[in-house]
Formats: C-alpha cells, sequence, structure tokens
C-alpha cells in the first residue's frame, strides 16, 4: 500500500480512533448494542471516515496492527462505561479479510479483553460474506468458531449484497444477521426491497437468528421494520456515529 506522508503519520501517531453508533431495540426502544466504526482523527482535517483510509483494512501488514489497537480503545471505553454504571449492550467491531491470516487473532483479542476485565460475552465480531470467501475456510472458521466459545456473537454484515451464499449461515457459527442498508433505503416506497426484507426476517427467525436492519433513517422505515418483525435496527434516524464522550451523554439520556 502506497501511504502518503499524513497516512503514515497517522499509523505512527496512533491518530484512528473508534466512533459509536447505538442499536436499537425495535419493541423496547432501548439501545441494546453500539457499533464500533474507525475514523481518523486528522491533525488538520478533522474527523475522516474510512472512505480516505479503507484501503489500510485490506493492507496485511498494517490492518493486524491498526485493528488490535483499536479494539484496545474499544475494551478501554467499554471498561470506562462499565464502571460508570452505563449499560450499552454489547459493542461490535469489524474485522477485514487480512485480519483473518492471525491463526491467534481470537486468541490475541481475548487477551486483550480480560486485561482490562471487560466480560467476552460483551463484545460482537463484524463479518462480510466477503471475509468468509477471501479466507482459508478451515482459518476462518476455527477463528470464529473460537470467538464463540467464549460468547463473542458473530454477525454477518452487508447481509444480501455479497454473494448471498445461504450455505454460510451454516458452515460458520453465525448468530446475527445485518440486512444491507440498501434495502432498507425505500422499503416503505419500493416492493422489491420490502419483499427482501421480509424474506432476510423469516429466514433469520427460522434459523433463530438476530436479525438488525442497518441504515434506518425515517420513522417509517422503523415502524414498517418493526411490524415485519425485525429486532434491532441502526442508522441515522436514532443516531450517526460519535465519539465516545458523546456516546457516554447519549447512554445517559436515552429513555
Ligand atoms: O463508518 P462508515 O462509517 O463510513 O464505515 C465504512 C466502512 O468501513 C464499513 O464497511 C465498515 O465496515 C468499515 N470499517 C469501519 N471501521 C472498521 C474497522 O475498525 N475495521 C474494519 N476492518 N473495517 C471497518
Ligand atoms: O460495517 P458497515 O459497512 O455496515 O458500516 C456501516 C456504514 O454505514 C458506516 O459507513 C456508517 O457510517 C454508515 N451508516 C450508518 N447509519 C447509516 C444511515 O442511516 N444511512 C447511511 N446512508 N449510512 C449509514
Ligand atoms: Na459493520
Ligand atoms: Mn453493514
Amino acid at each position: 500500500l502506497a501511504l502518503g506522508r499524513d497516512m503514515r503519520e497517522a499509523i505512527s501517531h496512533d491518530q484512528f480512533v473508534p466512533f459509536y453508533q447505538p442499536k436499537i431495540c425495535l419493541s423496547s426502544g432501548r439501545i441494546v448494542g453500539l457499533e464500533a466504526l474507525a475514523r481518523w482523527q486528522h491533525k488538520d482535517k478533522g474527523i475522516l471516515t474510512p472512505s480516505v483510509f479503507e484501503a489500510v483494512f485490506d493492507d496485511p501488514e498494517l490492518a493486524p496492527a491498526i485493528g488490535k489497537r483499536l479494539i484496545g480503545k474499544i475494551a478501554s471505553d467499554m471498561r470506562r462505561w462499565l464502571d460508570g454504571g452505563c449499560e450499552f449492550g454489547r459493542v461490535a467491531f469489524n474485522l477485514s479479510s487480512v485480519e483473518f491470516n492471525q491463526p491467534n487473532l481470537a486468541d490475541d483479542v481475548i487477551r486483550v479483553f480480560n486485561l482490562v476485565k471487560v466480560p467476552t460475552d460483551r463484545f460482537e465480531v463484524e463479518v462480510t460474506e466477503k471475509v468468509l470467501l477471501d479466507g482459508q475456510f478451515g482459518l476462518v472458521s476455527h477463528i470464529l468458531e473460537r470467538f464463540h466459545e467464549h460468547d463473542v456473537r458473530i454477525a454477518l454484515d452487508d447481509f444480501g449484497t455479497g454473494y448471498a451464499s445461504l450455505i454460510h449461515l451454516k458452515r460458520f457459527p453465525v448468530d446475527h444477521i445485518k440486512i444491507d442498508r440498501s434495502f432498507v433505503a425505500d422499503l416503505e416506497h419500493d416492493d422489491d426491497n420490502a419483499a427482501i426484507v421480509a424474506a432476510v426476517i423469516g429466514l433469520g427467525h427460522s434459523l433463530g437468528l438476530h436479525v438488525t436492519a442497518e441504515g434506518v433513517e425515517t420513522e417509517g422505515q422503523a415502524l414498517r421494520l418493526r411490524t415485519m418483525g425485525c429486532h434491532s435496527a441502526q442508522g441515522y434516524f436514532y443516531a450517526r456515529p460519535m465519539p465516545a464522550a458523546q456516546m457516554t451523554e447519549l447512554l445517559a439520556a436515552w429513555p
């Protein structure tokens, strides 16, 4: 990966931080979890989204190091929330394909959780179908099983956009499917999207999986999803991804 000076500095000065977006239970309205999303705290340009640095998550040298440092920060934020009596549910973090080239990934990450004394069942790993397909089957399933043994939940992200091989739901220890936001957009006016969302929710129910809708931007979408039996929702309608300090305030103020 050819890096500009800015990016090299971002890595050496550890300028990547987790932002958090809440996930809301559609029947109770409560926050049941958060997704951690990486941001670059640029010295002049302010907060930058992965659109300008996503390539680092595909780099075999950089991704493991940056990923682990982010996970360390996530675990510390959670420790602080636990100490403050702040209920946040479960926190999900994303892992890319190249991060799965590390046979000890799960054990390394779990060691970090243990170090800060945050229970492992407070975490969730989000992977896309790309991760399941790119990686060596034996290695990826070993790592996911290892997480799973420690009650770290496994979510299949962007569900429906990849190869939609339902076989993934059988071959890997998936607990949770996240319906991609492209199907949630226009849910109220596009019958095809509504049919796809309904089918995925039905699939989730049949297989005993938790189902989250991503990219919920309107109250209409949220109501429709609730009627359809979707468990939880995430999106701008509720909140945008925000820094840990702001999330502390949101958690305290949420009804
Ligand atoms: O956060 P949005 O806010 O812009 O995220 C864009 C993309 O970057 C998403 O597909 C998300 O999965 C990915 N992403 C965000 N944070 C991380 C991270 O910490 N690790 C990995 N591997 N991907 C991430
Ligand atoms: O990991 P994943 O690809 O699912 O990352 C989620 C992405 O979706 C992030 O870039 C996040 O900032 C973005 N996002 C979260 N909520 C919404 C939303 O309501 N609308 C849109 N357009 N994007 C969202
Ligand atoms: Na994700
Ligand atoms: Mn997604």
